[in-house]
């Protein structure tokens, strides 16, 4: 068997999303999520013009093979662009492996270790009562963990907190990167008064967490993780910039709030020594930018040794194919912890017709071969690619920020 075609296909049905589909000499064909949120066409590049005229003639069952041909292959090892561009091959071809086999995903990987993948739902709010009411509608839904995030007095606007109940909190549409402002004490000061709030009106059963998105200093954090102790977070994510990760211990000797990071990581050797040094309690890789499959499973081995477990990021910026696979690989992986969902829109959603599906706040997988998410290809071309920049964070000083 041979891979006959590949090509990249752009679609931004409200924003930009990249796969990359695979078809062999024999008709079956699986595609990868490719995605890089407002880098998007770098990795379309790297694919089309590196990656793709050398996969042609090989054979897409030798995955492990073409990983490493894609990745010391290349010299320049590791990286967003890249990993993300391996990663997208990977799961395509995992897609295939599964759809030859007659199996879903997840059978593949080692079956099933749990029925339900526990998710985690996003609430945000103006201010602490309308966040409250958000925590609330998901609560109703049958949500069992809910992110908090609300906005800070003093603070205009804070990316990670939407304008309007309902509103995405990012506007997907800046071709520019927008400019927020950002104030620490201000924000150190308000956050553990939305945590009382949220723990006296939801008690105690409710996981809760927060993303700090990497704006705070070690000890800032530390604080912030102290402060918290008494409501007792699922995590708290991003608390510090992670490319140092020895901040993370002078957090941890600080405070017994659970530590979460990773969504920014590409690879095991970002995260190896946050592991081995146990500083972190769980790690947020996704498939799609770390590397596919292939890398994240021994990613996720190296953590089960430690008891740390896995949180994948799940944003509206993967695509469905992302999500669909993270789905299979949380029923497989023996150290799950949570899996993050924010719903995809429903333009998004018809373009990438999917068999999971959402049951009181579970992701369950489906039973087709493969990873089960396809891509209609014509309504895909009936949204073109649109320039889209994530903002950026500046102090009040105007010194550019963490965001
Ligand atoms: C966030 C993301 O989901 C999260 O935890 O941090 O919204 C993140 O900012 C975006 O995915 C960036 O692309
Ligand atoms: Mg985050």
């Amino acid at each position: 068997m041979k891979i006959a075609h590949a090509y990249t296909i752009v679609t931004s049905p409200g924003r930009n999303f990249v796969t990359l589909k695979i078809v062999t000499d024999q008709g079956t064909y699986g595609i990868g999520d490719a995605t890089l949120n407002g880098r998007e066409m770098a990795v379309v590049a790297y694919l089309d013009e590196h990656v793709i005229p050398a996969l042609i003639g090989r054979d897409p069952q030798r995955i492990e093979d073409i990983w490493h041909y894609l990745y010391r292959g290349a010299y320049w090892r590791r990286g967003p662009v890249t990993m993300s561009a391996i990663a997208a091959v990977d799961m395509a071809l995992w897609d295939i492996k599964a759809k030859l086999a007659g199996m879903p995903l997840y059978q593949l990987l080692g079956g099933k270790s749990r029925e339900r993948v526990m998710v985690y739902g996003h609430a945000t709010g103006r201010d602490i009562e309308a966040c409250l009411d958000e925590v609330s509608r998901h609560v109703e839904q049958g949500y069992k963990a809910v992110r908090v995030q609300a906005g800070v007095p003093g603070i205009e606007s804070i990316y990670g907190v939407a304008k309007q109940a309902g509103e995405p909190y990012e506007p997907a549409d800046a071709d520019l990167p927008a400019e927020h402002v950002w104030s620490t004490h201000k924000y150190l000061n308000h956050i553990p008064n939305l945590f009382a709030a949220v723990r006296e009106r939801f008690g105690d059963d409710l996981h809760i967490l927060h993303d700090v998105h990497h704006r705070l200093t070690p000890i800032e954090a530390a604080r912030l993780g102290k402060a918290l102790e008494p409501y007792h977070l699922f995590w708290l994510e991003d608390c510090v910039p992670a490319e140092h990760q020895e901040s993370f211990g002078l957090v941890r000797q600080h405070t017994t709030t659970p530590l979460a990071v990773g969504e920014v990581f590409n690879s095991l050797f970002d995260a190896k020594v946050l592991i081995e040094n146990q500083w972190i309690d769980y790690i947020r890789a996704t498939l799609t930018h770390a590397g596919g499959i292939t890398h994240v499973r021994r990613l996720a081995d190296l953590a089960g040794l430690y008891q740390v477990r896995t949180g994948f990021h799940g944003p509206t910026d993967l695509s469905p194919v992302c999500l669909g696979a993270a789905i299979h690989f949380d029923t497989w992986v023996p150290n799950f912890g949570i899996q993050e969902y924010m719903p995809h829109n429903a333009q998004t959603n018809a373009i990438f017709p999917h068999d999971y599906r959402l049951e009181e706040g579970d992701f369950i997988a489906g039973e087709q071969p493969g990873h089960g998410v396809d891509i209609d290809e014509t309504l895909a071309a009936s949204f073109p690619y649109k320039r889209a920049s994530l903002p950026v964070n500046r102090l009040e000083d105007g010194t550019l920020w963490h965001w």
